[in-house]
């Protein structure tokens, strides 16, 4: 076990991140897959109270600096649950620390924080966008890794908020029935079912919305990858008696961007993801009464 004093510490002084010991560090990963391992492929989340909030929050890939800033806002605001949607390592300078801290945060307090799995959060994407190399890098030894890896593989896909809005790190899969699949399973049983669904988690990590695309057609981002259109996205709500969708996964200037006549709203939660010549404010997404309302982080200089 490992106390929660020293916990609170890291979220209070979370530049000690950056300090921590393998042990340290092992702690933390072995703690938060225990609470991973008690919860289910696809979240289910019931706000008896119309007042309360959810806040979702998209890729933060290594940003810890737009992190803390949302960390100051959630604890402004006292959101019920907090849904981070994945992609929270490679391509920035504190990509550890980022993982850390969400980590941490989810053993403080299980039930209040929540993170699903984004394509990153894979072994092979972390070999060639930087992530396992900071980690060798700091740690040395590579069997080390099976740690994280055995985080990634422990978390949820998705989550349904009220029955009616669906978040998920990238988008819908073709195969309209997955919902169903692994409504009910527990993330340690996913191996029993693998097989099934491989296809479909790995399209709910990597699919794209795309305007005036008709049905699912194939994406630039590689193999199996799909861009899906309005008509594909409407016929998976129906089925799945859904209304909205919210998803991270693409950078957009602004900052946010909606799909489908306000039905989609896409997220991103690391500021300046391209450097400072391609500028774009962080985003995320409050969930209020069954509405999303999308919101821009005001970075503190
Ligand atoms: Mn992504």
């Amino acid at each position: 076990m490992i106390g929660k004093a020293f916990l609170k510490e890291l979220i209070d002084y979370p530049h000690r991140l950056s300090d921590l010991g393998f042990e340290e560090v092992s702690k933390i990963l072995k703690s938060a897959k225990k609470d991973f391992e008690n919860e289910y492929l696809l979240l289910e989340f019931n706000l008896r109270n119309p007042e309360k909030e959810i806040y979702v929050i998209g890729d933060i890939h290594g940003n810890l600096e737009t992190l803390l800033e949302l960390y100051d806002i959630i604890k402004a605001q006292n959101p019920e649950f907090v849904i981070f949607l994945g992609d929270i390592v490679d391509r920035g300078s504190k990509q550890l620390e980022c993982l850390l801290f969400i980590l941490t945060l989810k053993v403080l307090n299980p039930q209040r924080y929540y993170l699903l799995r984004g394509n990153h959060e894979t072994l092979e994407i972390n070999q060639n966008y930087g992530f396992y190399q900071e980690f060798l890098n700091r740690f040395k030894d590579p069997r080390k890794f099976i740690e994280i890896s055995a985080v990634y593989n422990s978390l949820p896909i998705c989550a349904v908020i009220n029955s009616k809005i669906l978040c998920l790190h990238g988008g819908i899969p073709q195969d309209i029935h997955i919902l169903q699949k692994i409504k009910d399973i527990r993330t340690t049983d996913l191996s029993d079912i693998f097989e099934s669904i491989a296809q479909s988690f790995f399209q709910i990590m990597w699919n794209d919305p795309k305007m005036k695309v008709k049905g699912f057609t194939d994406s630039f981002r590689g193999p199996g990858i799909k861009f899906f259109g309005e008509d594909v996205f409407d016929s998976f709500l129906k089925e799945n008696n859904l209304e909205l969708l919210i998803r991270a996964h693409e950078c957009f200037p602004e900052g946010f961007r909606w799909f489908f006549q306000k039905r989609l709203l896409s997220i991103f939660s690391s500021t300046n993801y391209r450097g400072s010549f391609s500028p774009n404010p962080a985003s995320y997404a409050v969930i209020r009464k069954n509405v999303i309302i999308p919101k821009i982080v005001n970075m503190k200089e």
